[in-house]
């Protein structure tokens, strides 16, 4: 109520004065940047685009976002996106948890290896108290976070041989994100892991400078087209990945609170939308897969037997990040997976 008057009182004085008060309505900026590691094509690419659209709709053209896809702001090298959003060089973005996971250590929660099953298990975590915890931290680094979007589960492509055992990973050379535990993952699983930037990853697996790669299916293996350079896919779930649509916390205070709302309603109106199509056919039976193999996929489904070969093999990566994630926040996490 008293927050309202102050506010009544602040917009009567620029209306009389014609000075528009510092970082409010008259102050905002002609575009603003929005950040995407992956193109315009597929899940993420959309729902950020989807996002940009709403906002302008729903603010009559006040706040104008623009997409810059491909890792556009970060000039490839997705691991500072965070640090970017930080200064205020990117004002918003729909980002991946694994990209932000080397200045917010306890995002490495969801690349824990073979540690989520299953898509209720990450609501679960995602509506829960870790949710929560993870968002109260990410807005004290500088960053408000506005709503979960997801990448999806990320399965395993190689262009050398079908992979259904730990033993078939053995020298495996597999491109992954610049971010530790993913080295630490593929290392305990005797393979041969390699950090790239995504922007450098499709050179590298047209020239087979790699073997192979992991991503989530709708949102990166489809419209990437991967079936063009890998045959083999394993669909072993073994770490999900969810996206945050986050604001750069000097942007964000610069709005005023009614177009705070707005872009807050849009963001998790967007991700919504977003979430469905990076699942969409990749439940129960599964019916997206079909679509890998018309393109000339030969499809490995982890049972859960081979998942626990697998999860046992890199438990000691599970022991080394737990610490570094927080104890608390993964027995919190181990609660609500029943474990
Ligand atoms: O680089 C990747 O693999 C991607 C596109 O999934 C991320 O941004 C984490």
């Amino acid at each position: 109520m008293q927050r309202k008057m102050v506010w009544m009182l602040l917009a009567a004085f620029v209306v009389v004065s014609g000075v528009p008060a510092m970082g409010w309505a008259g102050a905002y900026k002609d575009e603003y940047k929005m950040s995407i590691v992956v193109g315009p094509k597929g899940p993420w690419g959309e729902g950020a685009q989807k996002f940009a659209d709403l906002v302008r709709e729903r603010t009559q053209g006040r706040i104008n976002i623009k997409c810059y896809f491909a890792g556009q702001l970060f000039a490839g090298k997705q691991t500072n996106e965070f640090m970017l959003m930080r200064q205020g060089v990117i004002d918003f973005a729909l980002a991946s948890t694994i990209n932000w996971s080397p200045q917010v250590p306890s995002l490495n929660l969801f690349a824990l290896p073979f540690f989520f099953e299953n898509y209720e298990q990450l609501d679960a975590v995602k509506n829960g108290p870790p949710g929560k915890e993870l968002f109260r931290q990410i807005e004290e680094l500088g960053v408000v976070p506005l709503a979960w979007g997801e990448n999806g589960f990320r399965e395993l492509t190689n262009r050398t041989r079908p992979v259904a055992a730990p033993e078939d990973m053995k020298g495996l050379k597999i491109r992954v994100v610049g971010s530790p535990i993913f080295i630490d993952t593929f290392r305990a699983l005797d393979a041969n892991p390699i950090n790239m930037n995504w922007g450098e990853a499709q050179t590298a697996f047209q020239q087979g400078t790699v073997d192979g790669q992991e991503n989530p299916v709708n949102a990166v293996i489809i419209p990437y087209q991967l079936w063009q350079v890998h045959k083999y896919i394993s669909i072993w779930h073994y770490a999900i990945d969810p996206l945050i649509l986050g604001a750069s916390k000097e942007t964000w205070q610069s709005f005023t609170p009614e177009d705070q709302a707005i872009v807050k309603q849009a963001a998790l109106d967007a991700c919504a939308w977003e979430i469905q199509q990076a699942r969409q056919g990749l439940e129960g039976s599964m019916p997206t897969l079909d679509t890998l193999r018309q393109n000339g996929m030969e499809v490995t489904v982890f049972t859960p037997q081979i998942r626990e070969a697998f999860r046992t093999k890199t438990r000691p990566v599970y022991d080394q990040w737990k610490e570094k994630i927080g104890v608390d926040l993964v027995h919190q996490a181990e609660k609500l997976l029943n474990r």
